[in-house]
């Protein structure tokens, strides 16, 4: 069944909700758990559930995700298997950029058509979740769907957010609505005792979605709509049978700074929602880094990507990412610290030293508290950095404040004895 199922892994939204992660970076190619990024998520699951031809669609700041890509997923001679990004591109019939998630896969299929495939598999690029396609497509096919779309309930606050459907006995979806601000209560559905009890009353679009090959024609080439969650979907179940998968795994959509944080601290938890020590491989560029070490600090709660040094005095529900320095006395508590891209020479920290001027990584007695550091950050000595609730949002060069969290800049340099 899996070869007849081509991927297309929509990565082209601008992130504006996760900047300044997304400066020089698009979305996809945002580092996730310390040595992840995000388009590794739904490339593994379907690497896992044994698709292996996948598209990845963008149009933002792509080079950093091409270099990903092209280092990473590396197909032997006898597969057929590919991860192609296509970037938005001009064409003599076309000269804009994507106009939305539905215009991207539809100025794409000119790439897609070539290739021998029944159903197009279509997931976002910002999603932390494992998912075994391979059941939902099953019961696309056997229930005779043009469209099948990934449900999952939600709660009355999380569902302005998300398409929001009803659907009948047959798991059809009869009404669908994107985002709905007002009237709600209309759109609470029937649910099982445990997702009552959490107040998780309305069936939610994961943005995941199965298409049949004609049907993906039929609905983008014969109609200007560009967007699924807001026109294509809710067109659709008035003319076509949809059919709603209903998922009761864990799944988030990590759109915003808080959500991004939350993922990431939420892997240090004793059984993690998501569960990266899982026989499902995650996969990722292989770096051959040095295995990590560690003098004199007290971890709680820590998960440590390969390649770092870390002589701080304690760490505590962090993710520290690759080649991550922490200098002595230095106390990181509830922190996603991205790592480096490279190490400094020992004539350059020993040069950065004689200067005083900070080397990558974060320096002694430092206190840091609900921050990210974006990746190859230099944190001088004595820095104080303590996120909370108490700080305003507010945009600054070398830092972002969003919903108490401080972001710090890709590359930026904090001197010694800042305090923010
Ligand atoms: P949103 O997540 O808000 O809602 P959207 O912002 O359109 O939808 O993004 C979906 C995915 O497409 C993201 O991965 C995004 O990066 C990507 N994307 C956005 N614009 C793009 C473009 N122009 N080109 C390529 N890729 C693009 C959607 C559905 C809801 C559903 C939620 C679940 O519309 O119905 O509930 O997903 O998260
Ligand atoms: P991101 O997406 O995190 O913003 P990129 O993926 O574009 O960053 O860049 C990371 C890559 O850049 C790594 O592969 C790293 O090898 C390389 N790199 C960046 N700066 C340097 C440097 N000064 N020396 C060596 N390699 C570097």
């Amino acid at each position: 069944m899996m070869s007849k199922v081509i991927a297309v892994i929509l990565g082209g939204g601008q992130g504006t909700r996760l900047h300044p992660l997304t400066a020089t970076r698009s979305k996809p190619a945002v580092p996730i758990a310390g040595k992840y990024r995000l388009v590794d998520i739904p490339i593994s699951n379907c690497l896992n559930s044994g698709i292996d031809r996948i598209f990845v669609l963008t149009q933002f700041n792509s080079a950093s995700l091409n270099k990903h890509i092209k280092n990473t997923y590396h197909f032997n001679v006898f597969s057929n298997g590919f991860v192609d990004i296509l970037a938005a591109e001009q064409t003599p019939s076309n000269s804009a950029w994507f106009q939305g998630t539905a215009d991207a896969v539809r100025q794409s299929l000119h790439h897609i058509s070539p290739f021998e495939f029944d159903y197009v598999l279509i997931l976002s690029g910002d999603q932390l979740y494992q998912m075994d396609f391979n059941d939902m497509i099953e019961k696309h096919a056997a229930n005779k769907a043009d469209i099948t779309v990934a449900t999952i309930p939600v709660t009355a606050k999380e569902a302005s957010s998300f398409g929001i459907m009803k659907i009948d006995e047959n798991n059809n979806i009869t009404s669908f609505i994107e985002k709905p601000k007002t009237g709600l209560e209309e759109w609470a559905s029937e649910v099982g005792d445990e997702m009552k009890s959490q107040g998780r009353l309305f069936q939610a679009s994961m943005g995941i979605y199965v298409f049949n090959r004609s049907m993906i024609y039929d609905m983008l080439m014969n109609d200007p709509h560009t967007d699924f969650g807001k026109e294509i979907i809710p067109e659709a179940i008035t003319k076509q049978k949809v059919l709603s998968y209903q998922y009761d795994g864990y799944w988030t959509d990590i759109g915003t700074i808080s959500s991004f944080f939350e993922a990431n601290i939420g892997l240090t938890d004793n059984i993690p929602k998501f569960n990266l020590f899982d026989k499902r491989s995650i996969f990722s560029r292989a770096r051959m880094l040095p295995p990590s070490k560690v003098l004199g600090t007290t971890l709680e709660k820590t998960v440590i990507a390969e390649g770092c040094i870390i002589n701080a005095s304690r760490v505590e529900r962090s993710v520290i990412g690759i080649r991550t320095r922490i200098g002595r006395g230095t106390t990181i508590e509830c922190s996603y610290i991205m790592g480096c891209d490279y190490y400094q020479t020992l004539e350059q920290l020993e040069e950065a030293k004689e200067s005083g001027s900070p080397i990558m990584g974060i320096g002694e007695r430092c206190y840091i508290k609900n921050a990210i550091l974006d990746k190859n950050c230099r944190i001088g000595n004595d820095v104080r950095i303590n996120g909370g609730p108490h700080l305003e949002d507010g945009d600054y060069e070398k830092y972002t404040v969003r919903d108490g969290i401080v972001v710090i800049k890709k590359s930026a340099v904090i001197t010694n004895g800042t305090v923010i």
